[in-house]
Formats: C-alpha cells, structure tokens, sequence
C-alpha cells in the first residue's frame, strides 16, 4: 500500500499537471471547478468552449480545464486530451435519463489514444464562452439598446460607418461567404464587427432601427451540415443597411433565413472551427422591438411593445411566440420534443439542447440571462434609465455579462433612440475595444457626411485575405485596428488589478464623464445641433483621439 501511495506522489513532480473536466452539459463541471478554485459555489452558465484555471494543492500545481458538455462541444473534447494527465468525468446523479449517453461519452474518450508528453505543450489557452448581452427598455418614449459583443479574445473588432447609397439594377453584394442580391437603396448604418467577416455583431441605422446578433444553441445544430451561407451577422448588416423599422428588419431577417439559410464558420480561429450555433437577432426601432429566434431552417418571432427585454445565448421565446416557420411544431412533434396532449406548444422548451436549460431560465435563477434582466429590472425602477445605466449593466463582470477570459467582451454597443418626431439627436456609443470596463463608449450621430476616422478600422488584406481565399483561414495575419493595437498595449502594462490599473481606469473615468457631458449637451440642445454641423459629423472621431491621446500618454508612442 505504502508503496503503491509513494509510487502515486512520485507522479507529482513541480511540473503543472494537465487536468480535463468532462461530463455532459448541467452535469456541474464549472461549478467543481470553482469550487476546486475559491472553496465556494458560484453562479455558472452554460459553457461554450472551456473554462481554465490553475489550481494549486499542497505545492503541486494543477491546470484544469473544463470543457463545455453540450452535444455540440463534445466532438471537441479529443483537441483537449495532448498532454491531459488526468480526466475527471462529473456525472449528475439525477440525470438518470442520460446516463447512457455519459457512459457512451466516456466509451468514446477512452478508444482515444491520449498523448502524455514530457515537459508543457505550447498552450492552446482557449475559454470560449460567447455571451452577448443586449436590452431594450421603452422607458420615458426612448428605447436604449445595448450589446456586448463576446467572442474570441484575439479577434479584432472594428466600428465602421457606412454612408448609404443607390446601387445598379441587379448587382449582388458580397457577404462573408455568398453573394446575395442588392437593395436598391441601402440605408446609412454604424457597426460594430469581427473584423475578418463582412457581417456585424450589432449595428444602428439612420431609421433608429438596432439589431443584435447572439449564439443560441438547439436541438438542431447535430441534424445539420455546416455548408458556406450567411452568416448570422450577415444578417445583421442586411437588415440593418434595408430596413425602415424594426418590424421591417424582422421580414427582412425572415426571408434571408428562408431563401439563403445560414452556415458556414463561425470564427477564423483553427481550434474554433468546429463551433456552430444557431442565432437568435434582438431589433428594436423608436417604438418597438423584435425578437427572432432560430433553431436550424425554424425559427419563431415575438414583438415586444414597452417594458425591457433581454436575450443572452439561451432560446426564450415559449408559447408567447407572434409567429413560427411554417412546420416548427411538426418537427418538435416527429422528433419526439414536443407532445401536444402535455400542452400548447412551447418553442425554446421544444428546441432548446437542454430542456433543464429552460428550466432555469423560466425560475429565474443562476443565468446570466436572469441577472441581466434583474439588472434592467432595478436600474429602471424609478423610470429613470440612463444610457449610463446600460453602460453599467454591461460593465457587470460578476454576471458574466462583462466576460473575461480567452472569449471576452470584445466590444460594446449602446444606442439612445429618441421616440418619432423629438427634435433632438439619437446617438449611439460605440468602444470598438474589448473590456467595457476599461474602454470608452464613444458617441456617434447620423448626419450626412458623418465621418468617424479611421482609427477603428482593420488593416485590408484585399485578395489575399485569408478569409477570402481558398481554402480558407489557412494562415493568420493581424487584424489590429489603430484604436485596438494602443488600447491592448495599456491594458496589457497597467493590467486590471493594482496601483497602475487603478490609475488608469482613474484616467478612463474622467475622460467617459466628459464626453458624455459635452455630448449630452450637444444632443440636448437643438440649437447646437442646427448650427455646429462639423461637430455632429465628426462627434466619434474625436472621442477616438481624446483616447488615443491618453493612450499614447502612456505608452510614450507619437499618436498626435
Ligand atoms: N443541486 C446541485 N446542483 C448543482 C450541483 N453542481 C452544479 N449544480 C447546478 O447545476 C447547474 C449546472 O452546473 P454547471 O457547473 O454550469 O454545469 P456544467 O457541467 O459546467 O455545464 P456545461 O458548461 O453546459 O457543460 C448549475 O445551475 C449549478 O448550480 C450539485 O452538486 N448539486
Ligand atoms: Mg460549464
């Protein structure tokens, strides 16, 4: 026995040791994770990608990594297993339905011929969690609208303004992947998007239509091929550049989902290629706002009137849907989802990957989802919500909603929409810089010849794009925006914790009250708004170079 346990130690030399935490999805992964970590029980949400962190227990030094268990995720457990000394399987012992399917997980991984290696790989630190976060709240007739855009923390999102234009009878527009036909007329729109796609993460329009992009997850993402379409964010810049409303985006997001369909990859990223995830799109205008959500070729569509309403990875449109694809409820009934004699049909219950996963939703507790609508919930009690209000819910790190990690909140979006016919300006705060707590939401206001510099946008890599030849993603070039490159060069010397980040963000502070004073002067004022054309054409521009200026302060380069 003694010799056995002295065998066992000898195993744990002052090398880190690699452990993989696996199970299916809601088995408890990321809360024995954090328990392993700080002894407590946190708030988890479903994790897409994995979660790391480095444990230490009497002197020896541990690496997990939890990996996300939802079935689409689980191909992906084998890119995990180089170099794993250890594998902790976390079985939920009251999901006795499932257990078949962990024992046949667990089959899977041991036919896989693990490789221990001596000495540490190069690490493929990936945390890969996409949370997006995006409101609206009808309060005092203007609807704000807010996003934070989460994806893979070395992926580089730029803020572009695009001026509308008439376009040639029968021309096509190239997306990221497909073409498809051109409007006759696209409106002016500013987003904020993944720099390597054509499509945006979230955008405005000059009608004050909003739209926000998000991954959901459903049962139909194994029944499908992952075949080179539209992007969900291709989607988004369509509506955006098409519609007069909200409704209208909505017909209009309908109709690319019926006629193009979506697919193809989801990130340029090689160790993310095999993620795939269905989209759900939150539209708002001045008066109202529209939730579509998809699961495969289905989708359902709900209209929301006044009060808040929040999305965050996880389908929540039920039996309030306004309209469902033609053969939703027969497809959730063949494949055994949904059964009309339990009740009316239900359309995230029927679709979404876990049933428990509603569930949570529906009692309101430990979602990112139900924090961020307890948020709105109390920042709008006295009616009084802010455009500050929003930027503050999407600071939340202890929510989730402000993400950290190897996905992280990349960039971040709030439009104020003033109600029909108000004589003063809409305006839309844009970062374009990940950390929202760190970053400064910059104002922008549609105007003909609006121009907002080019700070905030990527390098073109014209042909030879490696999202454009093919076979695609075959190298990596870099994608930093000006704005991008000073701003990950402060917040990489000064950090988020200590003396420097604290004076730092001291810095960033002030200067966000100031711009959003001046603005708030600005828009308030129809007076200013008539008069200083110049200021209102280049409002964002300069918000850009204030930060670039404190920027360059720090890291001593010639920004001028
Ligand atoms: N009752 C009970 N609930 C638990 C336990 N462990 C976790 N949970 C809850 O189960 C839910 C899912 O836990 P997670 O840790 O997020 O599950 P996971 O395995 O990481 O799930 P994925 O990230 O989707 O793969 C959360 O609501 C947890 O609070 C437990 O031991 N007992
Ligand atoms: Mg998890």
């Amino acid at each position: 026995m003694g010799f056995l346990f002295s065998k066992l130690w000898s195993l744990f030399t002052n090398e880190e040791h690699k452990v993989i935490i696996v199970g299916l999805d809601n088995a408890g992964k990321t809360t024995i994770l954090y328990q392993f970590l700080m002894n407590e029980v946190v708030h988890t949400s479903p994790t897409i990608g994995s979660n790391v962190e480095e444990v230490i227990w009497k002197n020896i030094r541990f690496l997990m990594w939890d990996i996300g268990g939802q079935e689409s995720l689980r191909s992906a457990w084998n890119t995990y297993y180089t170099n794993a000394e250890f594998v902790i399987l976390v079985v939920d012992s009251c999901d006795r339905e499932r257990l078949s399917i962990t024992k046949q997980e667990l089959y899977t991984m041991l036919a896989h011929e693990f490789v221990f290696a001596e000495g540490k790989i190069g690490q493929f630190t990936l945390n890969l969690i996409n949370k997006f976060h995006r409101n609206v709240n009808n309060l005092d007739n203007c609807v704000i609208f807010g996003k934070n855009s989460d994806r893979p923390s070395e992926e580089v999102q730029e803020v572009l303004y695009i001026a509308g234009c008439d376009h040639p009878r029968n021309s096509k527009v190239q997306c990221t992947y497909t073409k498809v036909d051109q409007a006759a007329r696209t409106y002016s729109i500013i987003i904020a998007k993944p720099s390597w796609m054509w499509g945006a993460e979230s955008g405005s329009n000059e009608n004050g239509v909003c739209i926000g992009n998000e991954a959901v997850f459903s049962k139909m993402l194994s029944q499908q091929e992952n075949e080179e379409k539209l992007l969900g964010c291709d989607i988004v810049r369509l509506a955006l550049e098409r519609s007069a409303t909200a409704k209208e985006a909505k017909d209009i997001i309908i109709k690319l989902l019926e006629t193009v369909g979506v697919g193809g990859r989801v990130s340029d990223e090689p160790l993310l290629s095999y993620l795939k995830y269905d989209n759900s799109f939150l539209i708002s205008d001045k008066t109202e706002a529209w939730i579509v959500e998809t699961a495969g070729q289905f989708w359902a569509t709900q209209r929301v009137t006044s009060g808040l309403r929040n999305l965050s990875n996880i389908l929540t449109i039920g039996t309030d849907y306004d309209e469902l694809a033609e053969g939703t409820k027969e497809h959730a009934e063949k494949y055994g989802w949904w059964d009309p004699a339990e009740g009316e049909f239900h359309f995230a219950k029927s679709f979404c990957q876990t049933y428990s996963e509603v569930e949570k939703m529906d009692k309101f507790t430990h979602s990112r989802y139900a924090s961020g609508r307890e948020m709105l919930e109390e920042f709008s009690k006295d009616k009084r919500f802010c455009v500050a209000d929003m930027i503050s819910i999407l600071k939340d790190e202890p929510s989730g909603i402000n993400m950290k990690g190897v996905f992280r909140t990349m960039s971040s979006h709030v439009s104020f929409i003033r109600p029909p016919g108000s004589p003063l300006a809409s305006c839309h705060w844009l970062t374009g810089t990940p950390d929202p707590v760190f970053s400064i939401f910059k104002p922008f206001v549609f105007t003909d010849g609006a121009n907002i510099g080019a700070s905030t946008k990527s390098p073109n890599f014209g042909s030879e794009d490696p999202a454009k030849c093919i076979p695609r993603f075959r190298r990596r070039v870099d994608r930093s925006t000006p704005l991008f490159e000073e701003h990950e060069r402060v917040y990489l010397s000064c950090g988020t914790k200590g003396r420097e980040s604290d004076k730092w963000l001291k810095e960033m502070n002030t200067l966000q009250a100031g711009i959003i004073r001046e603005t708030e002067d600005f828009i308030n004022d129809p007076e200013k708004l008539q008069l200083n054309k110049g200021t209102k054409k280049t409002l964002f521009r300069m918000a850009v170079h204030k930060e670039m200026v404190l920027y360059s302060k720090r890291t001593g380069s010639t920004y001028v």
